[in-house]
């Protein structure tokens, strides 16, 4: 079982900081991205825009449609299992460049501070949508986890396969530490349904589609994403020769 009273201990006191001011205060953060990116000044000053808020809509704009995309129904054994039971053994966890690693339940992720926006999911495809998203922040569970300062990318593994290669993707720490960035349990007010990504999803609001990675099973941070499947970040990335950073 999870350290609750530990985990709000260490959301707590991330949040005093704000993990973003922290982050962007850090020299090895700043130094780090320009090291990675090879960011020009006029690039870097683009980079701190990032840190804006993606546009949010009334609920009289929520799509009376939502056209789910790409997985419908995951049929692994693994997700067929979970789905059957209710996601009751399900369990999200947070590794790699941490030093808490956290294992949740969908019930403590239910009970951390929640989140809700009204936003626009821009699909690369050439079609749009508006919906209410519910979570918490990833920067919450980022906080509490204690990422390393060595992390550079958060990596989301998802149950679906796509031809055989295992659906994942990444972001980056601005991203990341975005406050609209959220780990969604519901849309528009209902437990996530299977088609949009059952029991959780990424919500990550200033990138298109492909970026939001639906079923997730696991979550690591990464010095670099070399390595990890096609090396590219993403499945659209190795396979659909996509951005890395899709942003809008
Ligand atoms: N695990 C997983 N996540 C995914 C996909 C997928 O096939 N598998 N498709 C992506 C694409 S291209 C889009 S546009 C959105 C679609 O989200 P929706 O089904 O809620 O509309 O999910 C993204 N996340
Ligand atoms: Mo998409």
């Amino acid at each position: 079982m999870i350290d609750r009273r530990k985990l709000l201990v260490g959301a707590g006191s991330g949040l005093m900081l704000s993990g973003c001011d922290a982050l962007h205060g850090s020299p090895t953060f700043r130094e780090g991205l320009r090291g990675a990116e090879d960011l020009t000044m006029a690039a870097q000053r683009a980079l701190l825009s990032r840190d804006d808020l993606a546009r949010v809509y009334p609920e009289s704009e929520i799509s009376p449609i939502f056209p789910p995309n790409g997985t419908r129904f995951p049929d692994t054994p693994e997700y067929l299992r979970h789905l059957a039971t209710g996601f009751r053994d399900w369990r999200l966890r947070i590794e790699g460049l941490v030093d808490r690693p956290l294992v949740l339940s969908l019930e403590q992720i239910r009970a951390l501070p929640t989140r809700h926006q009204i936003t626009r999911h821009d699909c690369v495809e050439g079609w749009s949508a508006i919906g209410k998203w519910h979570g918490p922040q990833l920067g919450t569970l980022l906080r509490a986890a204690r990422l390393r300062p060595e992390a550079r990318y958060i990596v989301f593994l998802c149950f679906d396969r796509l031809g055989g290669r295992r659906y994942y993707e990444s972001i980056d720490l601005v991203d990341a530490f975005h406050p609209q960035t959220i780990l969604a349990w519901a849309m528009n007010g209902r437990s996530l349904p299977v088609p949009y990504g059952a029991p959780l999803r990424l919500r990550v609001e200033r990138q298109l589609g492909y970026k939001h990675a639906k079923y997730l099973e696991r979550i690591l941070a990464v010095p670099s994403l070399a390595g990890i499947y096609g090396g590219k970040g993403g499945y659209w990335e190795d396979v659909g020769d996509y951005e890395w950073y899709a942003g809008i």
